[in-house]
């Protein structure tokens, strides 16, 4: 795919950001969309951003489908936010149509973007800065879930198929080393040793799943701590961002994908391992936030999973940075060469901490189980 910023002009000219736009700057650290803050100068009125995003052709086949899945959910959100006698245009995104009536803008090189506008006085942390901090996008990732609990989840596309069947992730890796089109699977033999032997795990949830154990919700499926913004003041979770992935699932993969990000104090991309290592403390009130948030949306049985929640999605993304490896970074953004290696190693780290501290992990639950 072309650099975005070849065209960047022609998606800015497609969208009434209602004044002249002054500025558009690279943003953000995801991994996957070409996010753009956008500055604008309405006369006479302050200064108005909005974040303009290609969509990740890599990681998205069908951004039609991907934009009707988030226009429902927005739109749903803003409804459920105005009755609880919140703020519907700071709790949840909006999406901007473009002139001409779309969720999006199709540029003549086969690029898709769109527009939400920038939600103010908050802030996105890459680490929790302070259990407090955490706890909050708790909160706020539980009361998603809550608040989607009766969305009408058939009426979701899914936007990544086997986004989160960790028993396919698995198999892709091994179709990675069978072709090894760079020569890499020669460096990473511990790697592969160590998700291999963890086999049996990746069918823990899907087959909890299968005997009807776990139910099937909606959920958003990539809750790191940078995918939820932060009141700049109280502290306060405000709006969870990053809805590509909003389809039907697990429950305790959405509690665990904040744990595999935040549970610890290192980057995701730490090279040296010694200094990666799961708190449980960060565990402790991650678990008492995303309970309250949730207030009694969960079953007994999604309580029992939740540590594996934790286990599942850290082994998965450690596998899915292994295999983006050995394909040769097509998937995730790199900033330097090895970069996907390091962030596998950093997840298999964690992973092997959650196994030491299985029991205990198992009994933070517990304290908070109604
Ligand atoms: P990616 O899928 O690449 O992670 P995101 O949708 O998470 O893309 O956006 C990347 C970053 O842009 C976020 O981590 C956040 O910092 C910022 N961002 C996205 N949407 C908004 C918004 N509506 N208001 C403020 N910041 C936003
Ligand atoms: C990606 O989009 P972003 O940067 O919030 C990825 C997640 C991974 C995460 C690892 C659509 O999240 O699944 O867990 O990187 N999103 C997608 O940091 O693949
Ligand atoms: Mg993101």
């Amino acid at each position: 795919m072309e650099r975005a910023e070849n065209q960047l002009r022609e998606a800015l000219a497609a969208f009434d950001f209602g004044g002249e736009v002054v500025g558009a700057v690279r943003y953000g650290e995801g991994h996957i969309n070409d996010t753009f803050c956008v500055h604008t100068q309405p006369g006479g009125d302050p200064c108005r951003r909005f974040i303009l995003q290609r969509i990740s052709a890599a990681a998205f086949q069908h951004p039609d489908q991907l934009m009707e899945n988030i226009v429902g959910v927005t739109s749903y959100l803003s409804r459920e936010i105005a009755a609880a006698g919140g703020d519907p245009e700071r709790e949840t995104m909006r999406v901007l149509f473009t002139r001409d009536g779309k969720s999006f803008y199709s540029d003549t090189a086969g690029g898709s973007w769109r527009v939400y506008p920038f939600i103010e006085n908050t802030v996105c942390l890459q680490k929790a800065e302070t259990p407090a901090l955490f706890e909050a996008s708790a909160r706020a990732f539980g009361k998603f879930q809550r608040m989607l609990k009766d969305y009408p989840a058939e009426t979701l596309y899914e936007t990544i198929p086997c986004f989160h069947d960790t028993e396919d992730r698995l198999r892709k890796l091994r179709a990675a080393v069978a072709a090894d089109p760079l020569g890499r699977v020669k460096d990473v033999q511990a790697e592969l040793d160590f998700a291999a032997a963890r086999a049996a795990d990746c069918s823990a949830a899907l087959d909890a799943l299968r005997r009807g154990r776990l139910p099937l919700r909606v959920t958003h499926n990539d809750t790191k701590l940078n995918n939820v913004l932060i009141d700049r003041e109280s502290g306060e979770g405000v709006c969870v961002i990053d809805l590509d992935t909003v389809m039907p699932g697990l429950s305790i993969n959405d509690f665990g994908d904040s744990i595999r990000f935040g549970a610890n104090h290192s980057a995701e991309d730490e090279p040296d391992l010694s200094k990666v290592s799961f708190d449980i403390a960060l565990f402790d009130v991650y678990t008492r936030g995303f309970l309250e948030g949730a207030a009694g949306a969960l079953t007994d049985a999604e309580l029992d999973y939740l540590p594996w929640g934790a286990k599942l999605m850290t082994l998965e993304c450690g596998i899915r940075f292994l295999t983006d490896y050995l394909e040769g970074d097509r998937y995730f953004r790199i900033r330097r060469e090895g970069q996907n290696l390091d962030r596998c190693r950093t997840q298999f780290k964690l992973v092997s901490d959650y196994e030491k501290q299985w029991d205990d992990m198992r009994a933070v639950v517990e304290t908070y189980r109604a």
